[in-house]
């Protein structure tokens, strides 16, 4: 029994906000003791194999499913035209009036992308599935459209946007024309396949008694994706449950509902059958969502001094065939947050987002946020060179001041706290960086190529809303119920150790869930660095409510309850600095990056060990979009890269030594003064480490480079910028 005179407000214990408290996750996680989809456990369900397109944007003329019908173990077979038509996936507001118009569970009259699903076999076992599905195929005819495989056919050829955006303020054309200097950049974001450890799947238990369903879905969003389902479906409310387990990894990728999802849910209330589906690694390459992938280009101008004066700047993103729940954001995002962390009082930020015959486009970890940065970034080395200003130098001038972040800017972007040049100052006055100096020096005397690189960079968290339930049972146990939802980031830790300071009880005394959305409060679920900022907050709140509430029981012989919905004040802000040291081989062009500084503010820290292994696994991704991961289709829209053999992801091998450091304003957006830091590692990492290379490279010249920085490329750019010398 929870006494509040001895136990809740007896100060025995240490503040756990700040402490590294151990995950609590991580037992049953590597002892293999995890539940995900895949260990859902049902009766004698219905394994389900979709059949995909071989071809972009052609018309199907007929599907031959009748060979399949009689195969063992098969219970039934649909083409999209045995399918009903349903209402479409709703999309994010901020795409307006967007509608979904290629959205089917399975293609009826055209295939739009390679590996798009046009019909489905249900089966006893997956290989009698499989097997029948083999059997299946469909006679195509040409499109009447033009075929769009590349962002870059589609900006070529004037493609109409779907989506398009701009934001003014200032006077451009003025401020540009009587400018000392101006300096133009183009970065082409490779397509990157987010690649979580565990691939999509669904498990859907049907419930014979009532008609309704228990779906475990691996997601990032359960509560939005039951409403959406049962809106598609046109279900009513109670007749899905939805329940997302242990998830391994989303990044994004698990934010949207997919076609195969809807199907499996719809295709098991209409064979009332229990039904699976757990997506083949090759299926996920085909037909999950990709990120990236954007072009942006921009302009800065200069004074003599070195201020920034000017941005024009574009953001062209693609966006697949179908558009995902969030598929605008990366494009919305990358251009609305310009010009970053700078000072530049005239800007002219465009937006636009392309249809293109191939996978669906969404967030992926940064979802915008890595595409800015690298822009202005890229734009202030540029603008380094041709002012002969050193470039940390030229940051610091333009960097905001702490005073100047509370502005609202004509993006409807408002930063809110922290102090820019102290963090860069902080950098530059450290020993890693004295060392990294003498580092490189070390390396060019002895005639190798070696360099180091700064990327500064700003990363907001989501805005919004998110809920929690607390409540405190008679024997003292307490209950955390959230509205988000996890993936193996530590949520639970860190919602109990947010509960257990406000309750002042002890955490093993907490419980804490998320991702049922029969027993969770109503939510939104886990992007955009959004979880601990406002999700911990809704704790914290619900969490104040149960100790005003426990305070006015003398005798809480029943269970007391706290029910919260918190809606933060805008967005939280982190931001950061990093330091990338590399080296090349001349020979074979081969980049090597020795260590990599991260500087952090990502404002107060719940959980310093948790933090630190965000940071490292998000510089693990930034990593791999800077040297390798790249998704290749041919310009007919064959994916080439449909497997980990074609598509490289990072490896421990890769990795650099890599060290930490912080500091830590709160933000004054929620109630725990947390920013998000979940992205900060892939946002940080590519720009250090393209801004190191080009430094490598800089004594042959001036490099013309592209992410993914290969061996081949760099080889090739060394050669060209040595018989440039000759
Ligand atoms: S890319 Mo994140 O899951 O908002």
């Amino acid at each position: 029994m929870l006494d509040k005179n001895d136990q809740l407000h007896a100060k025995t214990r240490s503040q756990l906000i700040g402490a590294s408290v151990a995950r609590r996750e991580d037992a049953p996680l590597v002892t293999g003791s995890a539940q995900y989809v895949a260990d859902v456990q049902l009766d004698e369900p219905l394994h389900i194999s979709f059949v995909r397109a071989s071809e972009a944007n052609c018309r199907i003329d007929e599907v031959h499913c009748d060979d399949a019908q009689e195969m063992p173990g098969v219970a039934a077979v649909f083409s999209g035209r045995d399918c009903p038509e349903l209402s479409p996936l709703e999309v994010n507001p901020i795409l307006g009036e967007a509608e979904n118009q290629n959205f089917e569970m399975l293609a009826r009259n055209a295939l739009h992308f390679v590996g798009q699903p046009f019909a489905a076999v249900l089966a006893d076992t997956l290989s009698h599935a499989d097997d029948a599905a083999e059997a299946i195929y469909a006679d195509t005819s040409d499109a009447d459209s033009h075929r769009v495989t590349s962002l870059r056919a589609a900006i070529d050829t004037d493609c109409c946007p779907v989506f398009d955006k701009r934001w003014q303020e200032g006077d451009l054309e003025k401020t540009l024309s009587a400018a000392h200097a101006t300096v133009e950049v183009e970065v082409e974001h490779s397509r990157l396949a987010p690649s979580p450890m565990e691939t999509r799947g669904i498990a859907v238990k049907y419930h014979e008694d009532t008609g309704g369903v228990t779906v475990w879905l691996s997601t990032q969003t359960p509560h939005r994706a039951r409403k959406m389902l049962a809106k598609i479906l046109d279900c009513d409310g109670t007749s899905i449950r939805l329940i997302s387990p242990d998830v391994g990894g989303a990044f994004g990728m698990k934010a949207s509902l997919y076609p195969e999802e809807i199907f499996a849910v719809w295709a098991a209330m209409t064979l009332k059958r229990s039904v699976r589906w757990i997506a083949w690694r090759n299926e996920d390459f085909l037909a999950a969502s990709h990120g990236r992938g954007l072009i942006c280009r921009g302009k800065l101008a200069v004074d003599k001094e070195g201020t920034f004066l000017a941005l024009d700047a574009e953001v062209n993103a693609p966006l697949g065939s179908w558009l995902t729940t969030s598929s605008a954001i990366p494009a919305w995002n990358a251009a609305r947050i310009l010009p970053g962390p700078y000072r530049v009082t005239n800007y002219d930020l465009r937006s636009r987002a392309y249809e293109t015959h191939t996978a669906p486009f969404g967030i992926y970890r940064g979802a915008g946020r890595p595409e800015a940065a690298m822009l202005m970034e890229r734009l202030v080395e540029e603008a380094s060179r041709k002012t002969g200003i050193e470039s940390n130098e030229l940051r610091r001038k333009n960097l905001l001041a702490s005073d100047e972040l509370d502005q609202r800017r004509s993006t409807d972007v408002r930063l809110d706290s922290g102090n820019y040049t102290e963090l860069l100052d902080r950098l530059m006055n450290s020993d890693h960086y004295k060392e990294a100096l003498e580092t490189r020096s070390k390396l060019r005397d002895a005639g190798r190529l070696a360099g180091i690189g700064t990327g500064f960079f700003v990363e907001p968290s989501g805005q919004g809303w998110e809920s929690a339930t607390i409540r405190c049972h008679p024997d003292g146990k307490i209950e955390v119920l959230s509205g988000g939802s996890t993936q193996g980031h530590g949520r639970e830790t860190a919602y109990a150790q947010i509960a257990a300071d406000e309750l002042d009880v002890d955490p093993d005394n907490i419980t804490v869930r998320c991702g049922d959305t029969q027993d969770c409060p109503n939510g939104i679920g886990a992007l955009a660095s959004r979880s601990t900022g406002i999700g911990g907050s809704a704790v914290r709140a619900a969490a104040q409510e149960l100790r005003a509430k426990l305070d006015n029981h003398t005798n809480p012989k029943e269970t007391v309850e706290a029910c919260v919905k918190y809606h933060a004040d805008g967005e939280a802000w982190g931001y950061g600095c990093y330091l990338a040291e590399v080296e090349i081989d001349p020979d074979t062009g081969k980049l090597t990056v020795h260590h990599m500084h991260c500087l952090d503010d990502a404002g107060k820290i719940i959980n310093p060990k948790m933090v630190s292994g965000q940071i490292i696994g998000g510089v693990a991704q930034g990593l791999g979009e800077a040297l390798m991961e790249s998704v290749s289709y041919d310009d007919s829209g064959q994916l080439q890269t449909g497997s980990l053999m074609d598509y490289a992801l990072p490896r421990a091998s890769d990795m650099p030594a890599i060290t930490l450091d912080h500091t830590e304003t709160p933000s004054p957006r929620n109630l725990l003064g947390a920013k998000g830091v979940g992205e900060a590692g892939t946002i940080g990492a590519p720009i250090a480490i393209f801004n190191a290379t080009a430094d490598a490279l800089a004594e042959l010249g001036n490099a013309n480079l592209s992410m993914p920085l290969t061996s081949n490329k760099i080889w090739n750019e060394i050669e060209r910028l040595q018989q440039e010398q000759e």
